[in-house]
């Protein structure tokens, strides 16, 4: 996980050792930097923001004697995290919003949606877990009812935590069992649906405008985007796709313990303008982390 981006950033850390870098000194670390950067699938855009940045701290930075230059960038990169990514306290808000849903005795409602593949249905129930350790319960809507398999998949999977599946038959309307879902978390007071969807191979625009059906209908408190970590920049560009065809309100990143590269965790949030909510981070239902940069911040830059 991070692998290559955690290179990326020791290595501009290690070989920043001059007492003052002279411009061509500066612009040699930064192509080099901006490389390793594409190379770890970090978009385009914040490659170029982050270089930006990185100019303009090592031109002003004055090392301090007898200390380690490399501690010093390390907080130059801590500082560039810092400003790219969004603020703390995402899962906190939710959880409030919960709260303050479960005053008016309604259900907050929080539609999945993604390509074909990504982590969906694994995420919806993730974090169906995840909230129920935390006295939480959910009734998952399975609205999938177009892959063979789904509706078994996730029923398997919502009675190993042992949350209500709302279902119905093949080819049924994916807005109507969510509604479904809606109304029996409604009746038996329970806090939180969670709708996962059929994706497809091709995120084209028919599974757009399903979405953007399912949403109209059910109206969610929330939309999150679930991407594949592993195809990189792909994972940034179809969530862009689906915040501006669909609107969505977070992200979840899957697979990023299989993912070497992780340049979608940093660029995911600053392209797309939402932020990201959690990280998947292996197979089983246990595999998730709500994501933050203070996390990002460790993994990147050990002090
Ligand atoms: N390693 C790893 N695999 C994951 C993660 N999340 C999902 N998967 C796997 O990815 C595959 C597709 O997941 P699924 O939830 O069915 O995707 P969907 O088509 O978007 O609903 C399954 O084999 C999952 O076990 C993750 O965080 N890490
Ligand atoms: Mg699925």
């Amino acid at each position: 996980m991070f692998e290559s981006l955690k290179k990326a950033f020791s290595q501009i850390a290690e070989k920043v050792k001059m007492t003052e870098l002279s411009e061509k000194e500066i612009e040699k670390h930064i192509d080099e930097f901006k490389l390793q950067m594409i190379l770890s699938d970090v978009a385009v855009e914040v490659v170029d923001k982050l270089a930006e940045k990185l100019r303009e701290e090592l031109s002003q930075l004055k090392f301090k004697r007898f200390t380690d230059p490399s501690a010093q960038i390390r907080e130059v990169i801590y500082k560039m995290i810092d400003e790219i990514l969004p603020q703390e306290g995402l899962i906190e808000r939710v959880l409030e919003k919960i709260e303050e849903k479960k005053k008016q005795g309604e259900p907050l409602v929080i539609l999945f949606v993604g390509p074909n593949g990504g982590g969906k249905t694994t995420t919806v129930v993730k974090i169906a877990k995840y909230f129920k350790d935390r006295g939480y319960s959910s009734v998952i809507a399975a609205a999938d009812t177009f892959r063979a398999g789904a509706i078994e998949q996730i029923k398997k999977l919502g009675e190993a935590i042992k949350v209500k599946v709302v279902s119905q038959r093949y080819g049924a309307d994916p807005a109507a069992v969510a509604l479904d879902a809606v109304m029996s978390a409604r009746s038996s007071r329970i806090p939180l649906v969670l709708i996962d969807t059929a994706g497809r191979t091709e995120v084209d625009i028919n599974l757009l405008e399903e979405m953007k059906k399912i949403k109209r209908v059910v109206k969610p408190d929330f939309v999150i985007y679930v991407g594949d970590a592993l195809i990189g920049n792909l994972a940034v560009e179809q969530a862009k796709k689906f915040n501006e065809y669909v609107g969505i309100d977070y992200v979840v990143l899957a697979k990023l313990d299989a993912d070497a590269k992780g340049g979608a965790a940093i660029s995911i949030s600053y392209v797309t303008g939402r932020p990201l909510l959690f990280i998947g981070t292996g197979q089983r239902l246990e595999d998730i982390q709500p994501f933050s940069k203070k996390f990002l911040q460790q993994i990147l830059i050990p002090h």
